[in-house]
């Protein structure tokens, strides 16, 4: 669906920008050393988000039993009857694929909650559900942390159903009134999430949502839950739902260049994609995308779900990027997974396990260009991503040698930045030695928290990267080369 369809009043640019910024300033001013604190950095609660790098989005709505992928708001709630739903198979299921927290549409554009909400009738408390007295959001969020995982929650601003929508401030109180219900009633939640989408209501007219007022809601409620918008204020949409970040993905962003959620531009899908070396919001990109063809769970899609290896592409596109996945896996109308589903995560993860299970690196020796922060060059070898070497302060660039005992075989390779101190290298070269020489084996350009390349296999014992340019100290935290099966991932780099 091109939730760009529907536009948002521009009443609330200008204060948005503000909030998203002034988020940004107290990280700033809490984590930048001395003379560095021009470029921004992430607050802990974006590094945790961001070092999680999986989670999984639960669509499930009265959709599910209509087969649509957006309810007009008049379905009935008798139709909502998940008769075996069971939130903890979508929790262990997460869980043992290796997803960190899991984001349920709490309500869609239909408006129906899967809550029972003191707001409105078209909610779980009407349906044949339990007999009424069912709550999907508690079941959720139980069986999260029954399970160790994040609780998120999708709220959409856009209702089809409730008649105040589009009457302005009656809408907010409203909106404000189901936030806040979710956000005192279910624990902690880790991250919300706002879609842009600004359609029409059941009496034809458009609501201007009133983002500040949404914002400190959150911010007040739950201070440490990270906020997913077009325009962040905390994550920032990638800009496709194919699950493709920008190759060159900068997790700063310029907060003029989407100001509001549901902003429409031609260019905004790149801009997201991309971000901003020059952006002064931290704000890194989420990329939300399906396993199946729709958001909703529909019979006639069982047989498309993604394979794990469609899987492992979609990992190397997005987390691989420097972004996170969020990957949706819908409930049927049981309100199961499909086994189908299951199977296609399973295969993933013992892809995913499978090919990272061993740095070849590990043991080999690490030189790297003169410092004057005292951390060993060897710390890119600690798997621990707090461990990193850092180039001399004044310095943009450097070049980091490694040199293993014997020569191993690999075809993926991992860079990681100490993103805790911000995002700066803009492009590296690896060469590997052979023949008495250096020989070009990649080049690229942002690294973030994670750039995965694939290659076709390389045999060496020596391997140099350079940090060609940093905007500001490049610091590297992680350096890894890893020998997966025949089978190639990824859009790599692979220039001789
Ligand atoms: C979009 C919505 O319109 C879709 O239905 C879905 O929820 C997706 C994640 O966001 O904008």
């Amino acid at each position: 669906m091109d939730r760009r369809r529907f536009l948002l009043a521009g009443s609330a640019v200008a204060s948005l920008s503000a909030l998203g910024m002034s988020r940004t300033s107290r990280a700033d001013t809490a984590l930048a050393p001395a003379g560095n604190a021009a470029r921004p950095r992430p607050t802990p609660q974006q590094l945790h988000w961001q070092r999680d790098e999986l989670a999984m989005f639960v669509h499930l709505t009265v959709n599910t039993f209509t087969g649509k992928e957006w309810g007009d708001g008049t379905e009935s709630p008798d139709i909502f009857n998940p008769r075996k739903l069971d939130a903890r198979q979508w929790a262990r299921t997460a869980k043992q694929a290796g997803f960190r927290s899991m984001i349920l549409t709490a309500k869609h554009h239909d408006g129906f909650c899967l809550w029972p909400t003191a707001t409105t009738q078209h909610s779980v408390k009407s349906s044949p559900w339990k007999n009424g007295h069912g709550d999907v959001v508690r079941e959720f969020t139980d069986a999260c942390r029954a399970e160790g995982l994040g609780a998120g929650l999708y709220l959409s601003p856009w209702d089809r159903n409730a008649k105040v929508y589009g009457s302005g401030e009656a809408y907010n109180d409203y909106y404000i009134a189901q936030l806040t219900e979710l956000l005192t009633h279910y624990g902690k939640i880790v991250e919300v999430w706002f879609d842009g989408a600004n359609g029409e209501g059941p009496n034809g007219r458009k609501q201007a949502y009133d983002w500040p007022r949404i914002h400190a809601t959150v911010r007040k409620l739950q201070p440490d839950a990270v906020m997913f918008s077009d325009a962040g204020p905390d994550v920032r949409w990638i800009g496709d739902e194919k699950g493709v970040a920008g190759e060159t993905c900068w997790s700063s962003i310029n907060p003029a260049s989407a100001p509001y959620p549901g902003y429409d531009r031609p260019w905004i899908g790149d801009l997201l994609g991309h971000g901003d070396p020059h952006g002064s919001a931290w704000r890194p990109g989420e990329s939300d995308v399906s396993i199946r063809p729709g958001w909703f769970w529909h019979p006639e899609e069982n047989d498309k779900v993604r394979s794990p290896d469609e899987l492992m592409e979609l990992y190397f596109s997005s987390v691989g990027r420097n972004s996170k996945l969020l990957l949706n896996v819908p409930p049927n109308r049981d309100g199961l997974f499909e086994d189908s589903d299951i199977a296609a995560l399973q295969g993933f993860t013992a892809k995913r396990t499978g090919l990272f299970a061993t740095n070849l690196l590990q043991g080999a020796s690490v030189q790297a260009s003169s410092s004057d922060i005292a951390h060993p060059a060897s710390s890119v070898l600690d798997a621990n991503p707090d461990a990193y070497w850092s180039a001399a302060r004044s310095a943009r660039n450097a070049w980091l040698e490694i040199e293993l005992p014997q020569a191993i075989e690999f075809d993926t390779l991992e860079l990681g930045e100490a993103i805790a101190f911000g995002q700066n290298i803009a492009n590296y070269r690896v060469e590997t030695w052979n023949d008495g020489a250096w020989q070009p084996l990649t080049w690229g350009t942002t690294i973030g928290h994670k750039k995965l390349v694939r290659m076709d296999p390389v045999r060496t014992s020596r391997l140099r990267l350079t940090l060609e340019f940093g905007y500001d100290t490049p610091r590297l935290a992680s350096i890894a080369a890893y020998r997966g099966p025949d089978r190639r991932y990824g859009p790599g780099h692979n220039e001789k």
